[in-house]
């Protein structure tokens, strides 16, 4: 431009600098064109456009969110023809001694402090396997009794004091009511717990061994 400029008689060079500058006007007025007077401004078209990129890397951003959720839900075990699926992040507790105790199905176990102590995450769900049990009977019917049952392990929860990472095996036995019969801790922060749930029935049928003429 200044090159071509000076070439040309001031008088014109006046005027091309007028048309130019009305041109410039008319782009920063129509939002093609940064205002440079202002620091840091920039065009109404490039704003929008700054703004359609934002809102398009958050949806990026919550789609990805929401993929990896999907993802995680898809390989997570959800039990025998899904079945814990629908009891997913229900909780279930039972107060005992100075904790109470919760069991979040396919989430995690803990133990609460009712002394105002503070909560332990006694383990994240990590799958479900199968053991045999071999309980007596109880008169009230809350036992994990005899033969193979579901048991969701949960890993990984708060490190004990001087000993492993808090861990629960959770049982589960068919009960028409659910609810944690009881937890015990075999070793220092190795947990188990009995639970009775209808989620366990239909799949206990299937590997129940044959009950006695007496108890029919
Ligand atoms: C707390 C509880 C107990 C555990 C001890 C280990 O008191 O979590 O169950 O045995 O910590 O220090």
């Amino acid at each position: 431009m200044y090159n071509f400029e000076a070439y040309l008689p001031p008088f014109l060079r006046t005027i091309i600098h007028t048309q130019v500058d009305n041109l410039r006007v008319w782009l920063i007025e129509n939002g093609m064109l940064a205002d440079t007077h202002t620091p840091g401004s920039e065009s109404h078209l490039l704003r929008a456009a700054r703004e359609a990129v934002e809102a398009a890397d958050r949806d990026i951003l919550a789609k990805n969110r929401s993929l990896d959720s999907d993802r995680a839900d898809l390989a997570l075990d959800h039990g025998p023809q899904d079945i814990f699926r629908a009891l997913k992040d229900k909780c279930v507790s039972l107060d005992a001694g100075e904790y109470t105790y919760e069991m979040c199905w396919l989430d995690k176990t803990m133990q609460k402090s009712k002394k105002g102590h503070g909560h332990s995450l006694m383990g994240a769900f990590k799958r479900i396997d199968r053991e045999v049990a071999d309980e007596e009977e109880r008169v009230d019917g809350k036992s994990l009794g005899k033969g193979e049952r579901m048991v969701l392990r949960y890993d990984e929860g708060q490190q004990c004091w001087n000993g492993p990472k808090r861990r629960t095996d959770v049982w589960l036995a068919c009960a028409e009511t659910e609810e944690i019969w009881r937890v015990s801790e075999s070793e220092k922060c190795v947990y188990k717990m009995e639970v009775g749930t209808p989620a366990a029935c239909e799949t206990e049928e299937l590997t129940q061994e044959p009950r006695s003429k007496d108890e029919l």
